[in-house]
């Protein structure tokens, strides 16, 4: 074959083979395809450049074409499989799940202390066959206060201690004119006593208003009460229930528990309930030691605050008790400022909240 024709093709096969090398997606390197082997590609023109050649010329130019032509084909289709295999690799890294990140991204919400209590309370009570009872948080001077047996001039309906709102207008007496914002949950248990017959299992979370603010009290803060009324309620039911209570709260089995005698308007007799702990190297632990603390406040339901519940005392008797939600949660979960509950920090949130998957139960114990 003439050396012209040789040295086209060596310079045109190694052209051609850098090219190839040299593209860089799927789309260049079909255009280096087309351009060698397509109708007007450079190997196709060579080819038709045969037609001047004698037979024998022809024949191995025509030999050496194909070969040069394979060459390339080859080349491009090796070209193309590494050029697949890059893209499928991209596509793998950008679509790719990584099956071992955790099923829902970390919760960043939290549950306020107040509230996971609350559902701690609602959970161990309500497994003791209560219910919750919900009522208004402005309450009429009769609901709050006198229904409770709290006489006219007691310190508890002074302004130094409670919220008043303006006077109802249309009200039947002064007493239901009277409107504050309620210092506890109790005007409730009045109210479910009005509309309910006995038997009454109830648990009264909730927000309630005091007229003071100082490193142990708010304006506002939360407290749960409950009331039980049937027939031949004793203390021992009131024990029973209020030890029990402490030991399933606190998640301490061996708890000692104490009554010691109180006194309040709207039970006779009263007891304050103590739990033990040890406050040793100025460390509070729960259940252990020689020393007590104050939970809760309780008594048999006084037959006067029965009355005027609309029940008689000589058929139904009952038992009831009231605690702050802040304090006991203070105690539980170490948290050292009460006002810190109310200013939405979200740091704080974050260090004493809870998981909202965190659902208090009695069937997993309290807490996990
Ligand atoms: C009715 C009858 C009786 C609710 C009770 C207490 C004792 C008590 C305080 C604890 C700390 C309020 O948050 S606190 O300041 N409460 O000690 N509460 S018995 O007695 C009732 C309630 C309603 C009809």
């Amino acid at each position: 074959m003439s050396d012209t024709l040789d040295a086209q093709q060596g310079a045109l096969r190694s052209q051609l083979l850098d090219q190839v090398a040299a593209a860089a997606d799927l789309a260049a390197l079909d255009a280096v395809r087309v351009a060698a082997l397509g109708k007007k590609g450079a190997i196709t023109d060579l080819m038709k450049g045969l037609g001047g050649l004698t037979p024998d010329e022809r024949r191995e130019a025509g030999q050496k074409l194909n070969a040069l032509k394979d060459e390339i084909a080859a080349a491009l289709d090796a070209r193309k499989g590494a050029l697949e295999a890059v893209e499928l690799e991209s596509r793998l890294a950008r679509e790719g799940l990584d099956m071992t990140l955790p099923a829902r991204p970390q919760a960043r919400g939290r549950i306020h202390p107040i509230s996971q209590v609350v559902d701690e309370l609602t959970a161990i009570f309500c497994e003791m066959g209560f219910s919750v009872a919900e009522g208004p948080e402005i309450e009429t001077g009769w609901h709050n206060f006198s229904a409770l047996n709290i006489p006219p001039h007691h310190p508890a309906r002074q302004m130094h201690d409670t919220f008043y709102l303006p006077d109802q207008d249309g009200a039947k007496d002064a007493d239901h004119a009277e409107t504050v914002l309620r210092t506890h949950t109790s005007p409730v248990q009045i109210r479910t006593m009005l509309e309910e017959e006995p038997p009454i299992r109830i648990i009264v979370p909730g927000r309630t208003y005091r007229s003071d603010y100082d490193m142990t009290h708010t304006p506002m803060f939360h407290q749960v009460e409950g009331l039980v009324i049937g027939r031949d309620i004793t203390m021992g039911h009131l024990k029973g229930c209020l030890i029990e209570f402490c030991k399933r709260f606190f998640e301490v089995d061996d708890l000692p528990v104490r009554f010691r005698p109180s006194f309040f308007p709207f039970t006779e007799p009263s007891m304050e309930v103590d739990i033990g702990c040890s406050r040793k190297g100025g460390e509070l632990v729960i259940g252990a030691g020689d020393d007590w603390l104050e939970i809760l406040g309780s008594g048999m339901v006084h037959p006067q605050v029965l009355r005027n519940g609309g029940i008689d005392p000589d058929i139904y008797q009952g038992f009831a008790f009231g605690m702050g939600i802040e304090r006991i949660a203070m105690l539980k979960y170490g948290i050292p400022d009460l006002r810190t509950f109310f200013e939405a920090d979200v740091r704080w949130l974050e260090h004493y909240g809870f998981e909202p998957s965190d659902t208090p139960s009695m069937a997993y114990g309290l807490t996990k």
